[in-house]
């Protein structure tokens, strides 16, 4: 019995969970996986990672250009995990015919950024629960004031103005105590750190929108640039189809998001596909349908292949900030 009687979804640490399967396809392809705990989540869960790449249990991390596929930052937003385990489920289902890609390229998995956040929202009246578990007043219960919000957690930019993240703690963007304060935040910082990546895509809902630096300010170097536009398309015709590509600041502002940080900080050319919420009015929850889970993640696949074939040889880094 899935943890609450869901047909499509699974949560992190049930029985057949998010992090089973990652063991068990692990398991199954020692050839071109290898999967890893990039730190522990507050409650001591495992924040899992898996490269895929050929020879990745024998190769040194990094060694080859790398592309990152994170998701589910927020708690509640399901399909970004969906997508993520369907892409990597499909990379390795390909190893053959994707031989070069994986010869020349690292690709990463870490299909739940937040998994005590995620496995909560399985539980009964905390389908729509947003950031980790952190106990923010330290009564000992998770409650609505509780929680930080992973993506404005980072240190680039952290607190650049009160309108990007907030003070307040029972705040949806509640930035927490400190940059980088939360464990989840260190666990992906340190592997952008170690890896280096030259792409990412950090899966969240909804939208339909293709994100990218900065969030924090319209009036930056990066606002239109055309690397990013080049990339990600035009209204017309966007690498995602439907998905409205923009310059994250013109959405909301955000501060001590990981876009932010994983450019200004590692020079990686970062993207948060905002993806469908599955039908009208269904916001963050995506119905728990397989044939729509499927299309939504078809979808996104051409544009996810292009993201890591682009690694091997990424358009000239643009101007660091922060
Ligand atoms: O607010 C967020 O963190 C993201 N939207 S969500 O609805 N999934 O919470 C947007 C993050 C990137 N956006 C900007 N940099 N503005
Ligand atoms: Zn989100």
């Amino acid at each position: 019995q899935a943890a609450g009687g869901y047909t499509v979804y699974r949560s992190y640490s049930e029985r057949g969970g998010i992090a089973d399967q990652l063991k068990a396809i692990a398991a199954a392809n020692k050839d071109v996986v290898k999967l890893q705990s990039i730190g522990k989540t507050l409650r001591g869960q495992d924040i899992l990672a898996a490269k895929v790449s050929t020879g990745a249990r024998v190769l040194p991390d990094g060694l080859k250009p790398a592309a990152l596929y994170s998701a589910t930052q927020h708690a509640r937003e399901w399909i970004a995990t969906e997508v993520d385990m369907r892409l990597l489920k499909h990379v390795v289902a390909n190893k053959r015919s994707l031989r070069d890609l994986l010869d020349t390229t690292e690709l990463w998995f870490v299909p739940v950024a937040n998994p005590d956040g995620y496995d909560f929202t399985f539980t009964e009246g905390n389908r729509l629960w947003r950031k980790n578990l952190r106990d923010n007043n330290g009564d000992g219960q998770i409650t609505g004031g509780d929680g930080v919000d992973p993506n404005r957690n980072f240190p680039t930019n952290f607190h650049y103005d009160e309108e990007g993240s907030s003070s307040i703690p029972s705040s949806e963007t509640y930035r927490g105590a400190g940059p980088a304060s939360e464990p989840e935040t260190r666990a992906m910082d340190g592997l952008l750190r170690r890896v280096k990546f030259e792409t990412q895509l950090n899966y969240h809902s909804y939208g339909p929108l293709l994100l990218y630096p900065s969030g924090f300010q319209i009036a930056t170097e990066t606002a239109d640039n055309p690397i990013y536009e080049a990339l990600t398309g035009d209204d017309v015709k966007p690498a995602v189809p439907g998905f409205d590509p923009d310059l994250g600041a013109e959405l909301y502002t955000t501060n001590g998001d990981t876009n932010d940080h994983a450019h200004a900080r590692y020079g990686t050319l970062s993207w948060t596909p905002e993806l469908n919420e599955g039908c009208d009015g269904c916001g963050f929850v995506f119905p728990d349908d397989e044939a729509l889970v499927q299309a939504e993640f078809e979808k996104n696949l051409p544009f996810a292949l292009d993201v890591a074939k682009s690694a091997v040889n990424p358009v000239e880094p643009v101007t660091h900030l922060g």
